[in-house]
């Protein structure tokens, strides 16, 4: 018997300056996600959406550099504790965004139930600034800073433990726009990168398998945090960041079918969903493709 599937949408808008994405969940359900992954056999339980806080009124702190930090702490701390229940009651937790900040919460939820968690990073941006490097004070490009142990007091002390993964666990794919702190963070920390150098030069299906055997050596879990603007705006127009020369719409796909037969993901979640900048719906219809394939749907 397959294993259920409990979702958790997160309409969070406050880790970035455009508004929108807050209505990321309900797009990926009217793109028709339950009916999708119930098709496959899964039992879905969807626990609807969190509550989000209120934008402060300062454009931005001038002490910390972080915008809306109180409200993105507290709804981080409310998904922290519902995606460790999730686990806990035996469900795989799957998270819609919302912005990237989410990614703070649902690791801190994660990370208490595995040794030793991987963690795949499907993304344009490295999302590994800090305060100090950020260049926007944006915090959805600082969670995978944040889950390694870096960034703000208030964002560390989510969740059990202040550091969430280990470097050695962490796999970027897709990247193609990383400011300079993120570049000598990866360095410094030996995080393994596939930009889209790599996906040119060696191919997704390469990649995907590179980035399953690492992973598969060392890991008890692993979770995909997939920001749709690792693909290319092409194929996903309807993001706040979006950055020319992504991963493809099929690339995705077979990446995901390849996770899919590797067996490893445990957790995932889809973000940066902003339905105002899309074309008819167009990128949460592609999240759901997408998420059709990490659990299963073949094509014969
Ligand atoms: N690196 C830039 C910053 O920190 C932009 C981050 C943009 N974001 C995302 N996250 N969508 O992947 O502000
Ligand atoms: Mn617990
Ligand atoms: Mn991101
Ligand atoms: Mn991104």
């Amino acid at each position: 018997m397959k294993k259920n599937i409990s979702i958790i949408g997160v309409p969070m808008d406050l880790g970035q300056m455009r508004r929108g994405v807050d209505m990321g969940p309900s797009a990926i359900r009217y793109a028709g996600v339950i009916e999708r992954l119930e098709d496959l056999g899964y039992a879905i339980k969807d626990l609807g959406d969190i509550k989000i806080g209120q934008a402060e009124r300062v454009h931005k702190d001038r002490d910390t550099n972080l915008r809306n930090l109180k409200a993105v702490v507290e709804a981080s701390k409310t998904l922290a504790a519902k995606v460790d229940d999730v686990i806990e009651g035996g469900d795989f937790p799957l998270i819609f965004g919302g912005d990237h900040s989410i990614a703070i919460g649902t690791l801190a939820g994660v990370s208490p139930h595995y040794e030793n968690l991987g963690v795949i990073w499907y993304d344009a941006h490295g999302d590994l600034n800090t305060a100090d490097t950020s260049p926007s004070g944006n915090i959805h490009g600082m969670p995978l800073a944040v889950s390694l142990g870096l960034g703000h007091e208030d964002l560390l002390d989510i969740g059990h433990d202040r550091v969430k993964i280990k470097p050695e666990n962490v796999v970027l794919i897709g990247a193609r726009s990383l400011d300079e702190g993120e570049r000598e963070l990866i360095k410094e920390k030996g995080i393994k990168v596939y930009t889209m150098h790599e996906i040119d030069r060696l191919g997704m299906a390469k990649v995907m398998e590179d980035a399953i055997d690492y992973l598969k050596e060392k890991t008890d879990g692993v979770h995909l945090s997939l920001d749709l603007d690792g693909l290319d705006p092409s194929d996903a127009p309807g993001v706040g960041t979006p950055v020319l020369g992504g991963i493809s719409y099929r690339e995705s796909h077979l990446a995901m079918e390849m996770l899919e037969e590797s067996g490893l993901v445990t957790s995932a979640e889809f973000v940066e969903v902003n339905p105002i900048l899309d074309e008819k719906n167009k990128t949460a219809t592609v999240a759901v493709a997408l998420m059709g394939s990490l659990f299963g749907e073949k094509l014969l």
